[in-house]
């Protein structure tokens, strides 16, 4: 099928911050709408969000987060390029490379090109009659990924109410997706109930739909969590395990960890040993940058001493670059990256760079962005790249549960299989 029409405007994320949509209408008529995300703590190193602040097409009532220039140059620069041609995603990734050959798509922006790229996915798949999911697993059974979700939210999130951006779980002794999201679900609930009696704030719901319970200390925080999953009769480390977002990028200030909350400061060294206790002393099975994004040395100095089963995870650290991964490989400094497609701006080379951890071993997350849209393409893209996990924040708000019901929509009507990677 051909691509008739390709065209960009103006949409609102989760939270009511302009974000750019693309649409591609075929030869048979239909059209192919995607939707991207946006960060808050966003990595120095992700690929380039095209924002109006200080151009001509700035709307005053954006605060100059309208994004007019890119939604321009899809519907200039993109789509003249790609009308007329066979709908194929590595084609129209190719074509905006030849427009803008940066590699953080600093010219045509990479929310434009994230849209448009999305938009190919969907529109290939049609065009092969398949889901987009399918687009990648044609065959055999559909691999649902292990949720991690966010129960407690902090950081950037929910004006700093912990000093790092999430705690999660992850339910991995469920048996099946439904069941995993049915422990979280209670896991969740049974927070804000226990949160409310002890007089802690839960009227928050933090950008993500997760909880903003003020703690000073993370270690109460991880306590508090824990607490709810055993009140459930579900055993922590066996049933169900903790995942931390540090994000400590946002607390990095001239070369020390600065926990303002817990009122502590440590250099690189002393926060590699506090890290190690920590993980010593919850049942947490993912730590995901748990140093800065260029304190390399803190990474693999860290890795060399982290348990085994510990998934030691990337994001602002690696920003879905296949440089920065190269690096990370070649160092030791992790053993799972997580996978953003805004970070990297193309969903083919977002796909190279999976592969790429895979082939070395790493696991993957395949993770949404604090603000998002109601599209669920990453459920399908985590499932049809076989990624294994999946983050979205927390069950609450119809920009998650788009993608968890995505999933369980697949659960429902295919054949799957649920993932196991711990
Ligand atoms: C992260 C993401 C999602 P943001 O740090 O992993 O939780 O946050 O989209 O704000 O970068
Ligand atoms: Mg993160």
């Amino acid at each position: 099928m051909k691509i008739e029409k390709v065209f960009g405007y103006q949409v609102l994320d989760s939270r009511g911050r302009p974000t750019v949509a693309a649409s591609i209408t075929l030869d048979d008529s239909s059209v192919h709408t995607a939707r991207v995300p946006s960060g808050a703590s966003t990595g120095a190193h992700e690929a380039v969000e095209l924002r109006d602040s200080g151009t001509p097409r700035e709307e005053k009532f954006y605060g100059g987060k309208s994004v007019f220039t890119a939604v321009a140059h899809i519907n200039i620069k993109i789509a003249p390029a790609l009308v007329g041609k066979v709908t194929a995603l590595q084609e129209v990734d190719l074509a905006m490379k030849e427009i803008d050959p940066s590699l953080n798509h600093s010219g045509l922006g990479a929310n434009a090109t994230l849209a448009v790229s999305l938009a190919a996915a969907k529109a290939e798949a049609h065009s092969k009659n398949q889901s987009l999911a399918r687009l990648f697993t044609p065959q055999g059974p559909l691999l649902l990924p292990m949720p991690m979700v966010n129960i407690l939210s902090g950081g950037a999130h929910a004006n700093r109410t912990l000093d790092i951006q999430d705690v999660l779980v992850l339910p991995h002794g469920a048996k099946s997706f439904s069941e995993a999201l049915s422990w979280i679900v209670a896991i969740r609930e049974l927070a804000a109930v226990r949160g409310r009696e002890k007089g802690l704030v839960t009227h928050l719901v933090a950008d993500e739909g997760g909880l903003g319970i003020p703690f000073d200390s993370i270690e109460d925080a991880c306590s508090f969590v824990v607490s709810c999953i055993e009140e459930l009769g579900l055993k922590p480390a066996v049933d169900v395990s903790l995942a931390l977002d540090i994000a400590s990028t946002q607390f990095f200030i001239d070369g020390k960890y600065e926990l303002h909350n817990a009122k502590k400061s440590y250099t690189p060294a002393q926060f590699v040993d506090f890290i190690a206790s920590l993980i010593k002393n919850q049942p947490i099975i993912s730590i995901e940058d748990p140093f800065a994004e260029d304190d390399w040395s803190s990474w693999s100095n860290y890795a060399a001493i982290a348990p085994q089963q510990l998934q030691l995870l990337g994001d602002d650290l690696f920003t879905t670059s296949p440089t920065r991964l190269q690096r990370g490989i070649t160092e030791k400094s992790a053993n799972a990256i997580l996978i953003k497609p805004n970070q990297n701006g193309l969903v083919s080379d977002t796909l190279r760079v999976l592969e790429s951890a895979h082939e070395a071993g790493f696991k993957t997350v395949v993770s949404a962005r604090s603000g998002e849209t109601e599209d669920s393409w990453l459920s399908d893209l985590a499932t049809g790249w076989k990624a294994q996990q999946i983050k979205v924040g927390s069950t609450h708000g119809s920009e998650r549960t788009a993608k968890w019901n995505r999933l369980l929509e697949f659960e429902a009507t295919e054949e799957t299989k649920f993932a196991q990677p711990f």
